[in-house]
């Protein structure tokens, strides 16, 4: 499976080629996971959508995420998973302990943030290393800018991310549309805290999507949690938007220490030109990513973003 890492090019919209489906199995994408339950659309002949099936793993393997193509052999009012084919990305968190897959073979992740309430720096980061990680499109979404006393404090404190990827100014419920040219032609996975918005931008764009929202608690400034599980919509045949559940925690164990100055895509220009081949830019002589921040080519912070996660990667 494709585990991350950056390669020339992004991933292409649908795996190429897939093998056949294994002998008495059906072809089908995964569209929810529920823990070690799922549900599975099939695509018979690479074919449109068809019917949905309640699948589950075979005994205790887990390993499968919303996105995955999978073959699925029929069981009297379901079907057990017996395959899942090779991801062209995949999306998780890891802590020392376990992995949580987010979403496989999307092509973009939107990491959504909203005016309120405010984010956690350092989760937005993992974030965005993460989806960097991947090796998909990323996107920095700013939700609920109707909430025009919080907007102009919001826009200022995502300047320092300019330099790492697009940024998207939206609301969610009274200017969803400018988000749909974005999605044309990619499969898009909305990441970020609980109660920015994610499932409300989904009933915005989804006809009938449904999904469920809730309001934001005041006294804790923060979601409630209400999407339990990733889901899959259909935008149009080529284009498809996952809901994933907000999450308070972003384990980044999955990436190795030596490659997150590659996640900093402002750092990029600079790898390769430090003294040490294998400079961790911290406190080496001749460093040419410090340098950089020293000399103003990015903002300084994005450097101490950076040296936040590595030290506690391990240093
Ligand atoms: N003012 C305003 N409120 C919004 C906007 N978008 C969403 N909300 C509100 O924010 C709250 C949380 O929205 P959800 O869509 O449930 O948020 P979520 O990101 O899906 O949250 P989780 O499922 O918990 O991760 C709801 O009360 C929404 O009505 C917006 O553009 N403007
Ligand atoms: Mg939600
Ligand atoms: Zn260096």
């Amino acid at each position: 499976m494709a585990r991350g890492g950056r390669s020339a090019g992004r991933p292409p919209l649908k795996p190429a080629a897939l093998p056949p489906p294994l002998p008495g199995t059906r072809r089908a994408r995964i569209v929810a996971a529920y823990g070690r339950r799922f549900t599975a659309e099939t695509h018979e002949d690479g074919g449109s959508p068809g019917q949905r099936i309640d699948c589950v793993t075979r005994g205790k393997r887990g390993g499968v995420a919303c996105g995955d193509w999978v073959d699925i052999a029929p069981t009297g009012d379901g079907g057990v998973i017996e395959r899942v084919l090779e991801r062209t990305s995949l999306l998780y968190r890891a802590d020392a302990v376990q992995e949580k897959l987010i979403a496989a073979n999307v092509t973009q992740a939107l990491v959504m943030v909203a005016t309120w309430p405010g984010w956690d720096e350092d989760l937005l980061v993992r974030c965005l290393v993460a989806a960097e990680h991947a090796g998909v499109q990323v996107r920095l979404l700013l939700n609920k800018i109707d909430l025009v006393e919080r907007h102009a404090g919001a826009r200022g404190a995502l300047a320092v991310f300019e330099g790492a990827c697009p940024v998207t100014e939206l609301s969610a419920l009274d200017g969803p549309e400018v988000v749909r040219p974005l999605l044309s032609g990619q499969v898009s996975v909305l990441v970020g805290p609980s109660g920015v918005g994610k499932s409300s931008l989904v009933n915005a764009l989804v006809a009938g999507a449904d999904a469920a929202t809730g309001a934001v608690s005041a006294a804790l400034e923060s979601g409630r949690h209400t999407t339990t599980h990733a889901r899959l919509y259909h935008l149009d045949a080529q284009s498809a938007l996952i809901d994933s559940p907000g999450m308070q925690v972003f384990g980044l164990h999955a990436v190795p220490r030596g490659t997150l100055d590659a996640q900093f895509p402002e750092f990029r220009p600079y790898l390769g030109r430090c003294r040490f081949r294998d400079c961790r830019h911290l406190d080496e002589p001749d460093c040419a990513v410090r340098a950089a921040a020293a000399a103003g080519a990015f903002p300084a912070v994005r450097l101490a973003h950076y040296t936040a996660i590595r030290r506690s990667l391990g240093g």
